[in-house]
């Protein structure tokens, strides 16, 4: 499956929840009532009521500016619109100086080692030459999760025992990066500490301890999140975005009950591209985003 069949095939199902689904309301007539119920079908798809709104608003205002009449012209002016607030930055990973280093964070269980084992596959088979960094030293089979995604990836892993400091593990992986002349560090990193502020001051170590070592190097710092956790993961965004500062967002488990609507709430309120969404389990499972195949597949 392509990259529209699969999300098509994951937000298919959640169609079946979403009382108004878009089909229904593109059948029917351009009138007040065709809005509100705009409205609801965006807000349902976990846009968030404020980027419902100013879609909806700005729908009205090109439907009237370009005499569009029929609910098919306004699918079509929708589609743009929400395209053009999801073309946002760069989509593509910087990677053009290497060593590059990619930070994946996020919450617990959104995927971020999944995501880094299917990244690492994907880079590898574009030929470059790939390290992990077993930074999530908090749990116990964190590292071995990752060990096995290294394996299954066939790239190398630099890991530590557990508790051991992410900062002095990534500072391995870069020293390694660096004598093997690798193109990408992974960095895998936990999920949760004893506190956020723990969680956060890691990160910001981590990320001093990448621009002293690397400074002259390209940098990702990718937020996961997951997309069936709907409007939550606006709020996980909104925090991480504030502490660790963001280049792009991963968005996984789109093959399950999400409703894709966050992706615009996130594109829109961040400023901060979407650059791979998940959509399964399995090590080809991650794909490029692209903002107009999915929002064809969204509505
Ligand atoms: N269905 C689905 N499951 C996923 C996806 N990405 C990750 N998962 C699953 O989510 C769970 C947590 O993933 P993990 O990588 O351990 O999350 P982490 O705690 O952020 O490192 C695992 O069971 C993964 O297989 C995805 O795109 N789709
Ligand atoms: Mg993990």
């Amino acid at each position: 499956m392509g990259f529209f069949e699969k999300i098509k095939a994951g937000l298919a199902r959640t169609k079946e929840n979403i009382g108004h689904s878009f089909d229904q309301l593109f059948a029917g007539e351009l009138n007040d009532d065709f809005y509100d119920e705009l409205e609801e079908t965006l807000i349902l798809s976990d846009m968030g009521v404020d980027t419902a709104l100013e879609v909806s608003e700005t729908l009205r205002r090109r439907a009237k500016e370009e005499k569009i009449k029929s609910a098919q012209e306004a699918r079509r002016a929708l589609r743009e619109i929400l395209t053009d607030l999801l073309t946002v930055g760069d989509g593509d990973l910087a990677l053009d100086k290497p060593p590059a280093v990619c930070l994946f964070i996020g919450v617990n269980g959104v995927g971020k080692t999944t995501t880094i084992g299917k990244l690492a596959a994907r880079l590898k088979g574009d030929g470059r030459r790939v390290l992990m960094a077993a930074g999530d030293t908090f749990r116990a089979a964190a590292a071995d999760q990752l060990e096995i995604w290294s394996q299954r990836a066939g790239v190398e892993i630099v890991r530590q025992n557990e508790g051991a400091d992410p900062a002095a593990v990534v500072f391995d992986a870069l020293t390694a990066a660096k004598a093997r002349s690798a193109d990408v560090v992974l960095v895998d990193t936990a999920g949760r500490l004893h506190n956020k502020q723990n969680l956060m001051n890691e990160l910001n170590k981590i990320s001093r301890v990448i621009d002293r070592e690397l400074p002259g190097a390209s940098r990702e710092t990718l937020l996961v999140l997951d997309a069936t956790t709907g409007q939550n993961g606006l709020i996980q965004a909104r925090q991480f975005q504030e502490s660790a500062g963001l280049t792009g967002v991963v968005l996984t488990k789109l093959d399950g009950t999400a409703k894709g609507g966050i992706v615009v709430a996130i594109a829109r309120e961040l400023g901060v591209p979407v650059k791979f969404i998940g959509v399964g389990e399995s090590v080809d499972d991650l794909m490029p985003f692209e903002p107009e195949k999915f929002v064809e597949a969204l509505i």
